[in-house]
């Protein structure tokens, strides 16, 4: 979107009565050399400025440093029916830029000397400094003695230096509306004209405010967006980053491994493997021997148990017999 700014210049002009009351949304707007023709509108019955087939005066663009380059050309009559400062008018003419700091010299902002009579023309080259505040400003005619009537017939425009935007950024995306009022007489106009033509100013202000408003909001929720897609894509990048590093960093310690530690690591285990083939050996050899222990064992205790059941069945058998004489000695007495 092109560089858009809000600005509002009010232009009090004089009306006659049957000026025209147009509002015109969209004036064109001018860069390079052109022309403006100074006519007469016999339909506004005043003189007006023509510009590109058409009786609306464009908005000059031009950026600090620039040249405004126009060709004016006066087609205005010979003979006016309008009464100027002192009398009828003669309808000669001239260029004002209004609020530039330029030359008032020839072909620039001369206002004194440099004057066109109807069927003549002046080539203006203005220099605008470099230094030019951007913002708007104004040309409109003048003619001493017969300005005040051109001017309020409505021949002025607006000038817009560029560049507004460098001072205040956050309007680089937004729509440019531009408000002239010409073809008015306020100061002297009674209070309801007055008031109409205040309505009608905070009609179009308040629209273009509305307007301003959204593309606003809608700039902000773009940006947001804008922002949240940014820092997406940057999370992304950061993560594969990130990753990547992590691969490398991973295969340069996978590869360091590979050269030493696999070696250590075989070594580790062929030394594991060995250590468990010795341990089962020594505990297969020492099984065996212990088997023969506990046989030997197992052998020396049958014998010993076997021995003392021996002697153990003797006592028995001597207590036995003892017993049997005793009941024999008995059984003796008894029957003697
Ligand atoms: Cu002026």
């Amino acid at each position: 979107m092109r560089v858009m700014v809000l600005i509002v210049g009010v232009v009090a002009v004089v009306t006659p009565i049957f000026a025209q009351q147009r509002i015109i949304t969209d004036p064109p707007q001018v860069r390079g050399p052109f022309t403006l023709t100074a006519t007469y509108d016999s339909a506004a019955r005043g003189n007006t400025f023509a510009y590109a087939g058409s009786t609306v005066p464009p908005v000059i663009r031009v950026v600090p440093g620039g040249v405004i380059t126009l060709r004016y050309v006066n087609n205005l009559p010979t003979q006016s029916d309008e009464e100027c400062a002192t009398a009828r008018c003669r309808n000669m003419t001239n260029l004002h830029f209004h609020g530039l700091h330029v030359s008032p010299e020839r072909p620039q902002d001369d206002v004194l000397t440099t004057m066109a009579m109807p069927g003549e023309s002046l080539d203006y080259k203005v220099v605008v400094p470099s230094y030019s505040a951007p913002g708007l400003y104004w040309y409109h005619t003048h003619p001493h003695g017969e300005s005040a009537r051109q001017d309020l017939d409505g021949m002025s425009g607006a000038i817009i230096v560029e560049g507004i935007d460098r001072y205040y950024p956050e309007l680089r995306r937004m729509r440019e509306r531009v408000i002239i009022l010409r073809d008015r007489n306020i100061e002297h106009s009674d209070s309801a004209t007055r008031e109409q033509v205040a309505r009608t100013v905070e009609r179009a202000t308040a629209s273009y405010a509305d307007e301003a408003t959204q593309q606003f909001a809608a700039l902000v929720k773009s940006s947001r967006e804008d922002a949240a897609r940014r820092l997406a894509r940057e999370l992304d990048r950061a993560v594969e980053t990130f990753a990547r590093e992590a691969e490398a960093v991973l295969a340069e310690r996978l590869a360091h491994v590979g050269d030493a530690g696999a070696q250590r690591l075989e070594r580790r285990l062929a030394d594991a493997a060995n250590s468990l083939e010795r341990q089962r050996d020594e505990w297969m050899s020492g099984l065996d021997a212990r088997i023969g222990e506990l046989e030997h064992d197992v052998r020396r205790r049958l014998e010993e148990l076997s021995a003392d059941a021996e002697a153990e069945r003797a006592v028995l058998e001597a207590r036995l017999q003892e017993l049997l004489r005793r009941i024999d000695a008995t059984a003796a007495v008894q029957s003697s």
